[in-house]
């Protein structure tokens, strides 16, 4: 169990960055180094449930080549699930290049083969040499890639109400809480590769309750009450749980789409538990539903104009999205066309959107720790934008100086130098960004990146921290080197007012004394009191994964949760920090 206080250039600073993540089981993998893709270049999503849905070949024109029906149906399955996440759903484009027929047809067979088989300095993955595809497979993609695309469904009001099961009308529920968990303190851990949750007690560890939800299970958010959680699969399933029920379970389910990854629900006062909301990435739209029974209330469409260009994107992915605690409204990140949204629930008959230009590709992010400005990343822009959620505008878009910010929510910290900041880390490279957050006490340095610490090395994906604690959390679970993929980096926050602070490595594989497969610690979570870390040790679906429990004030390990059924346990949500966003 060693715990050694590191600089910058003493470890993994040099690993090479080269993991990418699996389509159907989300594991990241190791590839051959040299095609200039990483962590950050790879981490894109993979619509593993468009590509299981059946497709018909589009109209056949003269010239086209003989792709058969089945082999249509394998090559739109690798092409939602390898290529869609850079290259658009309609192959029109998104961080990759636009491959519609105008532009494939003019390349021509052979050099769509070769692309595939070799890939490109740009970022295009070699395919071929690295064997991720099969040669037969190669000329499979690059006929395919000659048809005109396939476009999914699309799935409206009709879709949305078949799917949607009210499975305890709210009349029918509690009417007090049932049980004796300490529901503040409970942990709602994701399992992914399960399409489950597992309930576990703050306190005792025990795990309460493992409750099926959708497929590849992203993450949870709580209502203001903390009563319910809502649970959001990548197949777009949302559970409503009742966390009051004597073995709390779901309570309505819907589908909203054919591919999401954020859930949220109505936070400001007077509004608490009313509306919940989700965003899709598939069709790109989002909806407003009632936050007792699911019912879908309202979609809205995303597809518009790209914020500076002003061309039009048919396929905007909603991605994060919070919940205002200053006005009435849910904070929509909307990725493609770089706009954040501020819906205006409080009359949604008359539905008012306000509409933020930002930056193109906004995936995540969080509240600062006053819960008054949203920071998020613009990340395969390099950027984070800051919203005040008050007035409701764009204070600043700022730089971070590393490759690919991946803030998670981020992490808010009282600097020793700077005061009031918030943390994000880096996929493509081991900084981590200090954006001071505070206008009023630091205006010099409010929305200016006040230092770059350096960490582990690339591939992280989150930072966390809580207010009573004194320490920084830095994970790298995408880093190829699996010493690093399975530590964490821990700085000293009254000690960043040196030049070149130290950090401590926890060793937490170790810690979890598992020694098969290559297991990758992600996303710390403390517990309500912020005394303890969690981290969860993501093993493949038939290895042995765990949560480790990290004494804060220590930073030892205090307890090592295993169980059969933590089986690939990613994203925790404490439902006290979550409901009131404090990270
Ligand atoms: Fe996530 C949050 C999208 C891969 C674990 N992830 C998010 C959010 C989005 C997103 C838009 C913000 C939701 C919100 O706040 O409303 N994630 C994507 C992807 O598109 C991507 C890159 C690829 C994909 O096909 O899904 C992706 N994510 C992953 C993983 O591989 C992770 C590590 C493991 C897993 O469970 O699949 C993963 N994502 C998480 C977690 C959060 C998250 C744990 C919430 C963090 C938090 O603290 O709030």
């Amino acid at each position: 169990m060693t715990r050694t206080a590191f600089r910058r250039s003493s470890l993994f600073a040099s690993a090479a960055l080269v993991a990418v993540v699996s389509g159907t089981g989300g594991f990241a993998q190791t590839a051959p180094e040299g095609h200039g893709d990483g962590p950050a270049a790879a981490y894109q999503p993979s619509m593993t449930t468009l590509g299981e849905l059946n497709v018909e070949i589009p109209g056949r024109k003269p010239g086209d080549p003989v792709v058969t029906p089945s082999e249509y149906q394998r090559a739109n399955t690798i092409y939602f699930e390898r290529c869609a996440g850079c290259h658009g759903v309609l192959r029109k484009g998104a961080t990759g290049k636009a491959l519609t027929t105008d532009i494939t047809r003019e390349s021509g067979f052979e050099l769509l083969r070769d692309f595939i088989t070799y890939g490109s300095p740009a970022g295009m993955p070699n395919w071929g040499t690295s064997g991720e595809l099969t040669e037969e497979d190669v000329d499979l993609m690059a006929r395919y890639l000659l048809l005109e695309p396939a476009e999914p469904p699309e799935f409206g009001m009709p879709e949305m109400r078949a799917s949607w099961q009210l499975i305890v009308p709210p009349e029918e529920r509690p009417t007090e809480k049932m049980n004796d968990i300490d529901i503040d303190n409970l942990f709602s851990v994701t399992l992914r590769d399960a399409g489950q949750i597992a309930l576990i007690d703050g306190a005792s560890y025990e795990i309460k309750a493992v409750i099926d939800t959708g497929y590849a299970v992203h993450i949870s958010r709580i209502s203001a009450s903390g009563r319910y959680l809502f649970v959001i699969g990548r197949d777009a399933v949302v559970n409503m749980i009742d966390l009051w029920m004597e073995s709390p379970d779901t309570v309505a389910q819907i589908k909203v789409g054919s591919e999401a990854r954020s859930v949220e629900t109505s936070k400001m006062a007077g509004y608490e538990d009313k509306y919940a909301i989700a965003g899709s990435y598939w069709p790109p739209q989002y909806v407003i539903m009632d936050g007792d029974t699911l019912e879908p209330l309202k979609i809205k469409s995303t597809r518009g104009m790209i914020y500076d260009e002003q061309t039009y994107h048919p396929e905007p992915r909603v991605a994060a999205i919070v919940s205002s605690h200053y006005r009435p409204e849910f904070i929509v990140n909307v990725k493609e066309t770089g706009k954040i949204l501020l819906v205006d629930y409080s009359d949604i008959a008359n539905l008012k959107v306000t509409e933020i230009e930002a930056e193109r590709f906004l995936h995540d992010g969080g509240f600062d720790s006053t819960k008054r400005y949203f920071l998020t990343a613009a990340n395969a822009r390099g950027k984070v934008a800051v919203i005040d959620t008050k007035e409701g505008e764009l204070v600043a878009l700022l730089e971070t100086d590393g490759q690919t910010p991946h803030p998670g929510r981020g992490a808010n910290l009282d600097h020793p130098v700077y005061g009031p900041v918030w943390a994000t880390s880096h996929l493509g490279d081991d900084t981590v960004a200090l954006i001071g957050t505070d206008p009023e006490g630091h205006p010099d340095h409010a929305w200016k990146m006040v230092q770059q610490l350096y960490a582990l090395g690339g591939g992280s994906l989150f930072v966390k921290s809580h207010p009573t604690s004194e320490h920084l959390y830095v994970d790298a679970p995408l880093n190829p080197d699996a010493e690093v993929s399975g530590s964490v980096a821990v700085f000293k926050v009254p000690e960043l007012d040196q030049e070149e602070p130290e950090y401590t490595v926890l060793p937490i594989v170790e810690w979890a004394g598992i020694t098969e497969g290559q297991p990758r610690v992600v996303q710390g979570e403390f517990n309500k009191e912020g005394t303890e870390i969690w981290f969860s040790v993501w093993n493949a679906a038939d290895l042995t994964s765990a949560i480790v429990v990290v004494d804060d004030k220590t930073l030892e390990p205090k307890h090592v949760i295993k169980d059969e059924r933590l089986i690939t346990p990613t994203g925790k949500f404490n439902v006290y920090n979550t409901r009131a966003d404090v990270y």
